[in-house]
Formats: structure tokens, sequence, C-alpha cells
């Protein structure tokens, strides 16, 4: 049975969660900046979206520069909010975690997938079941995301980077040698400038080029291991398999304080935010925990840590918030200084991987 893989890569990603927060956006230039705060517009632009595009805009530009391009085209500046980004992304890589064989985040945007068993090697099916994720996707998170369907991870990847923006493109075992051929093979995932020009010395430009070269003269000019992946990956039949991300085994949060202090209740105050933000992403990821620990770095930057053990796992935001209360507490008495930072985090994790796997175990064997 031929496999089937599947890539998914959001669009745009941090400026397409800005637009669905704020969809006045929608039509204008949209920038995500990283600002390093030396002066005001310092920093580079993290992301933008399409409209941004247009006028040359790109990741890594420095914001100054963006601006320029963007004058008088009514753009909109907006802070990067890593942590927003990343509960969006649990909660959609939970979501998709359900739907395929196997999943493998490969990033904050972006996964691997195996839909082998459930489409029994049917690409048609695999393409339905393609484009039952993405509405999926839209219908709860309001995003849209490219999808490549290939027999390998590499032809998967080189298909969602084709589908940008929005699309799908599904290449089955028989079309993969017309489709691979007549593209750069720069193309190729860990085909960086330098591969590149030395394939050119060797007089290859182009997959299907690279794809009839003789195994000896690749592993020649880049050694066995290498030579044999480009070989693979310009065929198609690179082996790599998806392989199910690593479950967190913790969330925390850690804080900086206003000012440095002893009294607990002012630490807990700060820190409510942090134990918010804890409870969204259990929320998200579907988990619960056992064990809550606070973790106190006094004014000589030592740190101080207090734990307590619960008798079953729980995961709502009182119960993080009670046992913080009483373990700072009981820190605030024994630490000897004053803290300069403060922080929580929940560990013996619990959750839906677990409930799976039981009901698994459950099910009658045929
Ligand atoms: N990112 C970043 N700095 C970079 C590149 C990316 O901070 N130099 C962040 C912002 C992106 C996210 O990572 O939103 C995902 O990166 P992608 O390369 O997938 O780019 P986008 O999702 O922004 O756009 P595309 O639609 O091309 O996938
Ligand atoms: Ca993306
Ligand atoms: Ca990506």
């Amino acid at each position: 049975m031929p496999r089937v893989i599947g890539h998914i890569d959001f669009d745009y990603f941090y400026a397409q969660v800005e637009e669905v927060e704020n969809p006045s956006l929608k039509g204008r230039p949209v920038i995500v900046c990283v600002f390093s705060g030396r002066t005001e517009d310092s920093g580079v632009v993290s992301t933008a979206n399409y409209k941004a595009r247009e006028f040359g805009v790109h990741s890594g530009m420095p914001i100054v520069q963006a601006k320029k391009r963007l004058e008088g085209h009514d753009p909109e500046v907006i802070k990067m909010d890593h942590e927003k980004y990343e509960v969006i992304s649990n909660r959609i890589m939970g979501e998709l975690g359900q739907m395929v064989d196997v999943l493998e985040p490969t990033g904050i945007d972006e996964a691997f997938f195996d839909i082998t068993n459930s489409t029994g090697g049917d690409y048609s099916r695999a393409r339905r079941m393609a484009e039952s994720i993405k509405s999926a996707i839209i219908r709860s998170e309001n995003l849209t995301c490219s999808i490549g369907l290939g027999r390998s991870k590499v032809v998967a990847k080189l298909g969602s980077d084709m589908a940008k923006p929005g699309g799908l493109t599904v290449i089955s075992p028989e079309t993969t040698k017309p489709f691979l051929a007549p593209l750069d093979a720069s193309k190729l995932y860990g085909v960086g400038p330098k591969t590149m020009s030395a394939l050119e010395e060797m007089g290859i430009r182009t997959i299907g080029e690279l794809a009839k070269t003789s195994p000896p003269e690749l592993e020649r000019r880049f050694g066995r291991k290498f030579g044999g992946y480009l070989l693979a990956a310009a065929t198609g039949t690179d082996a790599d398999s998806v392989v199910a991300g690593l479950e967190p085994t913790q969330f925390s949060r850690i804080v900086t304080l206003r000012r440095d202090t002893r009294d607990p209740k002012e630490v807990i105050e700060q820190l409510s935010e942090g134990m918010q933000s804890i409870h969204d992403k259990l929320t998200s990821s579907g988990k619960s925990f056992k064990t809550v620990t606070a973790i106190g770095i006094l004014t000589d930057l030592t740190t101080k840590t207090k734990s307590k053990t619960l008798e079953t796992a729980v995961s709502d935001l009182t119960s993080i918030r009670e046992a913080v209360a009483a373990l700072f507490d009981e820190l605030s008495r024994t630490a000897g200084k004053e803290f300069r930072r403060a922080g929580v985090r929940v560990s013996g994790l619990e959750g839906v991987e677990d409930q799976t796997s039981l009901s698994e175990f459950l099910r009658p064997a045929r």
C-alpha cells in the first residue's frame, strides 16, 4: 500500500491570527514585528500578510524598511505576541491530532501527518480528508492553511509550499515523477544555496536531472548519507516516517516582579496572568496535572521551589490558584530573602493521549 503523508502549513500565521482577531485589518497590509527596544522602530518583521508582501515586505526585514515600503498604503504594525499564537497553534494541533493517524508537529505553524491507514492508501480519499481538515480549521479558528499530500515527507512538503496560500496539492504515486521532474532542485528540503551551486557544477539544475544522476557520483560529491538522501528526495522515495510529536510533560510561567518583595500576596497577584495562561494551555491540550510547583528566584539569584502533589489530576484554575497561594505562603516564610522573580509550574500531566490509548486497549482485538 502506498504511504499517504501530508504536510500542513498555516498561511501567514502570526499575521492571520491578528486578522482573525481584528477583521477590519483584512485587505490592509499587516506586519507583525519584534521590537528590540533600542529605538522606537528598531527590530524586524516577524511576518507579513500577503497584502504587505505585494510591496516586497517579508520576514526578517527591518521594521524601518518595511514601513518605508508600506508608506501611504495604510499599514497596520502589530507587536508580536508569541503566547497568543502558541495557544491557537496548540488548539489546532490538538484538533489535527484527532483527525489523522499520526501527527508530527515541526513548528508553531506546521506539521507532518500520516493518513495511510485511514485512507487505505487511496489518494482520492486522502484528498477528501485533506479538504475536511482545511474546513475544520476554518470552522474552529477561521484560519486558512495549505496542505500537500504525497508518498514521502519531501514530496508532501513540496506540495504544501506550492499550495500557499490556502491551497491543496495532491501528488499521487503515479504523478510523483512528472510532478517533481521540472522543479528546481533548490526546492527540495535540505538543498540550500551551497548544495545547489555544487549541483550546478555537476550540471544538475532540476529535480528530474538529479533523479537521473548515478548514486556513486552523488556519493562522491556529497558523502554516502547526504548523497543517498538527495537521490531519494529527488525520486520521492525518502523513507523517513511521520513520528508522533512529543507530548508536553509540564507547563510553566515565570515573571520578573515589579519590585523585590517578601509578600506572597504581591507575588500571587503578579502571577495571575501566568496561571491563566497555564490554564489555557491545559484546556487547549486537554490535559490535567497532579503536581504544582511554586518557583521563587531570590534577590541573590538563588532559586527556591516548593511543590505539592494532588491525589487525583485536576485542570481547573481555582485549584492552581489555591495551591500556588499556599505554596508561596510557605516559600516566603522559609526563603529568608526577597523574591525578585516568581513562577509556577504544573507537571505530572495526564490527558487526552492516555484516554485514547486506554480506549484502544479496551477495543476488542480483531
Ligand atoms: N517567523 C518569524 N521569523 C521568520 C520567519 C517566520 O518570526 N524569519 C514566524 C512568523 C510566521 C511563522 O513563523 O508567521 C511561520 O513561518 P512561515 O515561514 O510558515 O511563514 P508564514 O506562516 O508567515 O507565511 P506563509 O503563508 O508563507 O507560510
Ligand atoms: Ca506558514
Ligand atoms: Ca511554516
